[in-house]
């Protein structure tokens, strides 16, 4: 039987492609100068994309492409994807979970202890040969502190897993209160973050959750808080963060996401009271091969009429 023709936005890690083309008649995408006139050569061909988070599926690629059947993400956030539009055209598209959800809250709580305890300045402190002439400055216990966790999803529940290893209150914010969990709600944000030390967003980005996370929420957290962030730049109005940053609003920030991936605001880099990360939550060998893994076992399901194991439509 021929195989059929896969479309890829962008590289998986090195090991995906001979994996993907085992099974099917793979097409970069990423390699092309003239992307349009790439598509439209290949339009009645196409049957599947593969796709990641950051690359997402926009409505025109979607519209260029009539034989499409399933879009496979490499990742769990689906805010470049218009969902209502791949369910019109009937389009089944899958996500990742689950096999991301603990490195995505290791790094979260790796930038609260690095912010606060000053890990980065210790590295250079010890690197730079200045260790037994300068003092570093003290920094700030992370044990015991206030957690508060934006978006009690699969993978806030894991920072509050972690966070009670570190004898952390935890309160959270959602849309809707969860009646299965121990930790204290708080009906908005700001009333988060002003009973927090730690302020941790994991709600997923697009227009519902647009500039959510605003001044007011980081003059509620105050200056001895801290703002950590490993869901989307676009939950945040980013311009209050930075000025929150610079002026002591709050104490620090560990941000592995950004408004402008991958040229954040060049104004992050001159701050010293934050540690930034260019977005690697998900990026550890062990879960980009499961990642990898679910998106094949989709493409596989779907084209061997089974069900598909994590469809969001
Ligand atoms: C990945 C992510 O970095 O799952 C997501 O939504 O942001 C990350 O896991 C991304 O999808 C890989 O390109």
């Amino acid at each position: 039987m021929e195989k059929p023709t896969l479309l890829m936005t962008g590289p998986y890690p090195e090991w995906e492609l001979p994996l993907l083309e085992t099974q099917y008649h793979v097409l970069k995408l990423w390699e092309q100068t003239d992307k349009p006139v790439f598509i439209a050569k290949h339009a009645n061909e196409i049957r599947a994309m593969a796709t990641r988070g950051d690359l997402g599926a926009s409505n025109d690629l979607i519209n260029a492409l009539p034989k499409l059947e399933i879009i496979s993400f490499f990742g769990v956030g689906l805010d470049a994807i218009d969902l209502n539009y791949a369910k019109s055209k009937n389009i089944r598209v899958t996500i990742t979970p689950d096999v991301l959800t603990s490195d995505v809250a290791d790094i979260a709580m790796g930038l609260c202890l690095a912010v606060a305890r000053n890990i980065p300045q210790g590295d250079t402190h010890v690197r730079s040969a200045a260790w037994g002439s300068a003092m570093l400055p003290l920094a700030t216990r992370m044990t015991g502190k206030r957690m508060g966790i934006i978006g009690l999803g699969n993978i806030g529940m894991a920072v509050a897993k972690r966070a009670t290893a570190f004898d952390m209150p935890i309160s959270y914010h959602n849309r809707k209160k969860r009646d299965d969990v121990p930790y204290a709600y708080c009906e908005t944000i700001e009333a988060l973050a002003a009973q927090s030390d730690f302020l941790v967003a994991v709600i997923p980005g697009g227009p519902a959750t647009q500039g959510m996370i605003s001044s007011a929420a980081f003059i509620a957290l105050g200056k001895n808080g801290y703002f950590i962030n490993v869901a989307r730049g676009s939950v945040v109005d980013e311009d209050a963060l930075l000025y929150a940053l610079e002026n002591g609003v709050i104490k620090g920030a560990g941000l592995d996401v950004f408004l402008n991936e991958p040229k954040p605001d060049a104004r992050f880099t001159k701050l010293s009271n934050v540690v930034l990360q260019p977005h690697v939550g998900s990026a550890t060998y062990e879960t980009r091969r499961g990642m990898g893994q679910l998106v094949r076992d989709n493409l596989a399901a779907h084209f061997a009429g089974r069900p598909l194991i994590s469809a969001v439509v």
